[in-house]
């Protein structure tokens, strides 16, 4: 029976990112009964959070922007390639109220327990601020980088100045003017914020764990002769886009960076350095896929790296040797290494000097100890599936996602995984996620997902459930795909070396988003081949179902990372 105190939906979708947004618009298109839970006060997702200086998005405004409208499309007029922080945040807002979504979300409603009810073929949820939902469908759209790392260190509830995580950025306004400030942390978020903070703090101390490669955003504002240029070809510009391999639009070039001479290939990198931003890496096909190509590619960037950082000795420490470009995610930046040309900002090398602890005014090394009156971590995120494993989620039986993914996630096609019914996850792990522009995953695997339940929903279909032998068959194929690449040669996010004691896998779909769209249209032609869709719940349907035993995880991937992981 139905628990009359929950408020009965058709679809719960988890999360108010672009993500979340873009679910709720398409299965509202499909006339479906869709809450929204969002733990924070409002829509944005990481682009609500990360106000830390200097955030931008490091894929170009015009392909990092919804397609789903040609009016919205068309209306939008963004500033420059590359949008701020801010100017994301007012999009999205403008899409929220543009396409009346408001009314759907609930804010300060974070998820902390959903569960199967396996004869009523519903999912309970439950959330921090009593409410409770029962839904036919639950979706996770909780995003990737997501759920910040909080590094622990001796001490550190010592330090009395201000303490600040970069995506949990405060909304009052932060005066690093004048003051000592330091930023731990060298990814994307550390080197974007470092020559902003630079231009105003007194003193600037970054601490470097792994130098990073970087490409130069080449940042410009949108002039209104270009707006009206792309604006008259979206659509080819959309349709390059999905049809590249990173959904950025940039194809791979059609040679090896093995087969040409080292004068044409100088020549070639440096058209690409000032223009492309991450379509750099696809100057030649094989920079991701073979270590020699990767190399030159390599070479050239520590070579521009080294060109703009003025004191040798920092030369040495910022120019990025020990692992191949692109194997981790680079950044793409404006004036990071320049940045440490000024005299007010230092490097501090945690390899050469690593941090024993915090104390009452900073940090001490073993070089050094360091006064400061603002900490900035800029330490990145627990990605993938921190957020999906937050909240309790059980499944048939009371499994658990943490145990059902304890060897790491398993999925069919990075949507959906076996044991929890009617359960997706948007841009999952097994999907392109994080090695794609995400804006093109998210929109496609919306529509995909709306399109399947709405299918469902006509047939009768009471629940839908990932086979084992798919998601076995989908892993596999993840990790073949990765296995063709230089992704694995890196200690990364992409395979959970980012979080001590995390399952070692390759989280991401390296198979490119064409290809995977054309899997995911292959799926739904052939009757969502992977998933069993049921008339009834398995529970009832006669099938013997033991309710007392746990399924076992089929988690462990059949070649595990930490074997092949430097
Ligand atoms: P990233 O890219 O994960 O970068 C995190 C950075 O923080 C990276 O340089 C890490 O060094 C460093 N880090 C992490 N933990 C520590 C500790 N304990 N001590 C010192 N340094 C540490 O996160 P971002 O927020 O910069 O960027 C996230 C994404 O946003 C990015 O990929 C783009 O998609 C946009 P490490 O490399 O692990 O040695």
């Amino acid at each position: 029976m139905i628990d009359m105190t929950m408020d009965n939906v058709d679809v719960v979708v988890v999360g108010a990112g672009f993500g979340g947004l873009r679910a709720l618009h398409a299965l509202r298109q499909q006339g479906k009964k869709v809450q929204v839970i969002e733990a924070s006060n409002d829509v944005g997702g990481v682009w609500y959070h990360n106000g830390y200086p200097g955030a931008r998005c490091d894929v170009e405004s015009y392909d990092y922007s919804y397609s789903f409208s040609e009016e919205l499309e068309q209306e939008w007029v963004w500033s420059e390639r590359y949008a701020t922080q801010p100017e994301i945040l007012r999009y999205i807002n403008h899409v929220v109220e543009r396409f009346d979504l408001r009314k759907h979300i609930r804010f300060q409603c974070a998820l902390e327990r959903a569960e199967y009810d396996t004869k009523a073929a519903l999912w309970r949820v439950h959330c921090s601020d009593g409410t409770q939902w029962s839904t036919r469908f639950l979706i996770m759209a909780v995003g990737q980088l997501s759920t910040p790392k909080s590094p622990s260190y001796p001490g550190l509830d010592k330090y009395s100045g201000q303490l600040i995580y970069s995506a949990q950025w405060p909304k009052e306004p932060v005066d690093y003017t004048n003051k000592r400030v330091a930023i731990i942390g060298t990814g994307s978020s550390g080197m974007q914020m470092t020559p902003i903070i630079a231009q105003k703090a007194a003193h600037l101390t970054v601490f470097q764990r792994t130098p990073n490669y970087s490409v130069p955003a080449s940042n410009a504002p949108i002039s209104a002769e270009e707006d009206r240029r792309v604006k008259a070809n979206y659509r080819q510009r959309r349709e390059q886009a999905w049809n590249s391999p990173t959904g950025l639009g940039f194809k791979p070039g059609k040679q090896s960076a093995l087969e040409v001479s080292p004068e044409e290939r100088a020549q070639v990198y440096e058209a690409a350095w000032h223009r492309l931003g991450f379509g750099f890496a696809l100057t030649y096909f094989d920079i991701l896929l073979n270590k020699k190509a990767n190399d030159t590619a390599a070479e050239f960037i520590r070579n521009k790296i080294a060109s703009v950082i003025e004191k040798p000795e920092l030369r040495a420490k910022l120019v990025p040797y020990d692992h191949a470009f692109a194997a981790r995610r680079p950044s793409v930046d404006s004036g990071y290494f320049q940045a440490f040309n000024r005299e007010n900002v230092e490097l501090a090398d945690l390899r050469e000097s690593p941090i024993l602890e915090f104390t009452a005014e900073g940090i001490r090394t073993n070089a050094k100890d360091h006064k400061f009156d603002i900490i900035i971590f800029a330490t990145g995120f627990d990605a993938f599936t921190g957020s999906l494993l937050k909240p309790e989620i059980l499944g048939r039986n009371a499994l658990s996602l943490k145990e059902k993914w304890a060897a790491g996630p398993v999925t069919q096609l990075g949507i959906g995984t076996s044991g929890f019914p009617n359960l997706f996850v948007l841009v999952g792990p097994g999907s392109p996620s994080l090695l794609s522009n995400v804006m093109v995953s998210i929109e496609e695997q919306s529509d995909w997902l709306a399109n399947m339940i709405d299918h469902v929903d006509r047939l009768g279909v009471k629940e839908v459930e990932v086979t084992e032998e798919a998601e076995r068959a989908w892993v596999a194929h993840v990790n073949a795909r990765a296995h063709e690449t230089l992704y694995l040669t890196a200690n990364s996010y992409y395979n959970g070396a980012e979080v001590a004691g995390k399952p070692r896998v390759f989280m991401p779909y390296s198979g490119g988003v064409r290809g995977y769209r054309r899997l995911l249209n292959k799926c739904a032609t052939n009757g969502y081949e992977g998933f069993e869709l049921r008339d009834k719940p398995l529970s009832l349907n006669g099938q013997a179902v033991n309710e007392g035993a746990k399924l076992t995880s089929v988690g462990t991937l059949d070649s595990p990372l930490s074997s092949v992981v430097a």
